[in-house]
């Protein structure tokens, strides 16, 4: 046909294969290819079925996103026209067998859906993920797919976003047969079966559809479940209403509406910045001087020194990815901590299905504890995971240069000290790397890769594919202090702690960060990551040292009263049984009093005003560090944000949000913030010049790819 579909014939079935790596995306070329082929098949007399197969790791992927892309930013895009390639596959005279491996998403799951049968791969999954990249399937899926596995489980899909497996798409009737053997062949078996029946047109299947007037329960469903999983998003709502069209309107106009509210979603600021955290994320391993060549080396036992929280969260991870892991405590005691810890934990994930009890005793045979170092010159990365201290941690990497093989990694998870520092207490500074973990280290999906001044691009290319092996997404910062991550959110939290001596509350604050969209206000996530452990991060960094610097001082008197958060069961908040925040009068009254001793006259804020006051912070935080070279672009940081700190992915991350918010807009209150609020708002160069430019952080990246 072309260069990416081919056709041969076997036995009286024409066999279609798509071959567009890596994933078989619908890029131009694909679906032209795939509409000659089904018109050939059905002009060959000696053709009695077809078969549509992808050649590679799977069938289609979708859409091309970067075609999307260019669409959701104005630009001329060549999204596929897919509604005459889908019509002339299900109107084909002959039956056409899809036959699906690996991911069949999207654009894919819809062709598939064309078809008159789908067999898939034990192994495949099937799924409309379209909400994750702020639009709606366009390609009519919202209409077969509630027309294959009824309304209920289509809107699930298509609200969710998330794949089925193969027998759970089977059950609910999206594929006709699971297979274990080699697809083509059972492909070919399973056509040449059905050959002999009419083909019978998926948008003709209407018995599953329901009617409105029935169906409006499910649609209220629908709607709050897209409220509560993807909080404040577009997309999710709209495929909502595609469904109700697939069900109110005959095929064609319900086709026709789903292709508005398409429209619609594409030209969303919500779709810029999704398609935006797509790319990000998959960008974030392009690094000057590390290529396919760069010789990472494969992961296959890790040790780690300290039992508490992070060592514990970090043997998991390793576990959980098929790593054997050396535990080394100083103490007995913390050790049983920390494994029984582990062992809860892992408790809790069988009680919720998420693991088999094998599974676990698999993972748990994969830890061992113990008090010595020994095993250590067997590991592949040594990883110290002991107090936020730098004295100590200065200790263990000295000694640990004593032990490790040659070509070990040597990671520290500190979440601010200075690597280089850290690297100084060894004789092989290249091999040191900061890999920041964050809390609950198996849960959270962010890995900080720090590199110092020596680490070497094999270390980093090795601590990348670490982060790849354990499900992470690894991104890499320089050595400033607080890396990309913690570096932006002291500002950030800072100024939420003078806003509250300025006249707002602490649960003020976090409202409007949450229906901001941030997963957690500040002052929860401060009492959750432990108040004790900011106050000594503050001692470490020495962050109001300098004369003149304000310094906000609540936290402090909290640390004094012994408020550590939530593990005291009191913190900004006080926490009961439930582990739920509430307002403590005792806290109120705190604050009232430090605003009275420091002179200041309370004032009420509005929403707007703190976001702007603290997500601003961020926004100019992060253009500094970004002007410094600590983080290598601003779609990384943005990165970080989503998979670290809860910023909403819905608005691409704090760079992306204040491109489509306008840079100008930005720079103007900062500078106003600079003049009535002092220093600490001093406006980050960089921001200042890309307002004045009329350009965004997005310009900035592209221009230095
Ligand atoms: N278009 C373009 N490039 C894609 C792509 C796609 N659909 N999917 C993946 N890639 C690139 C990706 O950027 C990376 O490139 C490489 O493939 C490997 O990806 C009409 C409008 C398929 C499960 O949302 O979920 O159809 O960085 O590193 O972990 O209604 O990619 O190597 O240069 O992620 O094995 C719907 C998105 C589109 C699927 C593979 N489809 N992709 O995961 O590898 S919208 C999706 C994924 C649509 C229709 C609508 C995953 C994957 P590079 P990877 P992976």
């Amino acid at each position: 046909m072309n260069g990416l579909v081919k056709l041969e014939k076997r036995d009286g079935v024409a066999v279609v294969t798509i071959d567009n790596p890596p994933v078989n995306a619908l890029s131009p070329g694909v679906p032209e290819g795939l509409e000659a082929a089904i018109a050939q098949a059905n002009g060959d007399a000696d053709v009695r079925a077809i078969v549509v197969i992808g050649a590679g790791r799977t069938f289609i992927a979708g859409a091309d996103i970067k075609e999307l892309e260019f669409a959701a930013w104005g630009q001329p895009a060549k999204l596929p026209a897919l509604h005459g390639l889908l019509a002339a596959i299900e109107d084909s005279a002959k039956p056409v067998v899809m036959a699906l491996h690996g991911t069949t998403l999207g654009g894919g799951l819809e062709v598939a859906m064309a078809g008159h049968y789908r067999i898939c791969a034990r192994d495949g999954v099937v799924g409309q993920p379209e909400v994750n990249l702020g639009i709606i399937p366009g390609a009519e899926g919202t209409q077969r797919l509630p027309r294959l596995a009824g309304v209920e489980k289509a809107i699930e899909m298509c609200v969710t976003g998330k794949p089925v497996k193969s027998g759970d798409a089977m059950a609910a009737g999206v594929v006709d047969a699971v297979v274990d053997g080699d697809l083509l062949e059972e492909a070919l078996t399973f056509a040449k079966g059905v050959a002999d029946r009419a083909p019978a047109p998926t948008r003709e299947r209407n018995e599953k559809l329901g009617t409105p007037e029935g169906n409006a329960a499910l649609y209220a469903a629908g709607r709050a479940l897209a409220a509560k999983v993807r909080r404040g998003a577009l997309a999710p709502l709209k495929a909502v209403e595609a469904i109700e069209a697939a069900v109110a309107l005959p095929f064609a106009e319900g086709c026709r509406r789903e292709r508005e509210l398409f429209a619609e979603c594409v030209a969303s600021d919500q779709a810029r910045a999704l398609i935006h955290a797509f790319f990000a994320e998959r960008g974030v391993t392009k690094l000057p001087g590390i290529t396919k060549d760069t010789a990472a080396r494969p992961i296959a036992r890790v040790a780690i020194i300290g039992a508490g929280t992070m060592g514990g969260g970090i043997a998991m991870a390793c576990a959980n990815a098929g790593i054997d892991v050396l535990l080394r405590d100083t103490e007995q005691a913390a050790l049983n901590r920390g494994m029984d810890t582990i062992r809860r934990n892992y408790d809790i994930s069988v009680a919720r299905g998420r693991f088999t009890p094998e599974g676990v005793a698999e993972r748990m045979a994969r830890i061992h504890p113990q008090l010595s170092y020994t095993g250590f010159e067997t590991a592949d990365a040594i990883i110290e995971a002991a107090f936020e201290n730098m004295a100590i941690k200065k200790k263990i990497f000295s000694e640990i240069d004593a032990i490790a093989a040659p070509g070990c990694v040597l990671g520290t998870n500190t979440s601010t000290l200075n690597i280089d520092e850290i690297a100084s207490a060894t004789k092989r500074p290249e091999s040191v790397v900061g890999l920041h973990f964050f809390s609950p280290a198996n849960v959270m999906r962010l890995l900080e890769i720090v590199r110092g001044a020596a680490t070497s691009n094999e270390v980093l290319a090795t601590a990348l594919g670490f982060a790849k092996k354990l499900s992470k997404v690894g991104v890499v910062a320089g050595n400033c202090p607080g890396f990309i991550g913690n570096r932006m959110l002291f500002p950030y939290m800072y100024e939420a702690q003078f806003l509250i001596e300025e006249g707002a509350m602490p649960e003020q604050v976090d409202k409007a960060l949450t229906d901001f969209g941030m997963a957690m206000g500040i002052f929860a996530v401060d009492d959750m990551a432990g108040i004790d452990v900011a106050w000594r991060v503050r001692q470490e960094l020495k962050h109001f040292a300098e004369p003149g610097v304000r310094h906000p001082p609540v936290q402090d008197k909290l640390f004094e009263m012994g408020r550590y958060g939530q593990k005291t069961g009191r913190g900004w908040y006080v926490y009961g049984p439930d582990r739920k925040p509430a307002v403590d009068p005792e806290v109120t009254a705190l604050i009232e009093r430090t605003s009275a001793e420091a002179g200041v006259t309370r004032r009420a804020f509005t929403a707007e005003e703190i976001v702007e006051r603290t997500i601003y912070a961020l926004v100019n935080e992060g253009a500094r560090l970004l002007e410094e070279g600590c983080a290598l672009r601003a779609a990384d940081i943005d990165v970080v944000y989503i998979n670290g700190y809860g910023f909403p992915a819905r608005l691409g991350g704090p760079m992306m949000f204040a491109d489509q918010r306008g840079l100008a807009k930005i720079a103007a209150r900062v500078a106003e913030f600079h003049a009535t609020l002092g220093e600490r708002w001093t406006p980050a160069p960089l921001l200042t010049r890309l307002a004045a430019e009329g350009r965004t952080f997005r310009d900035y990246d592209r221009e230095r790819e």
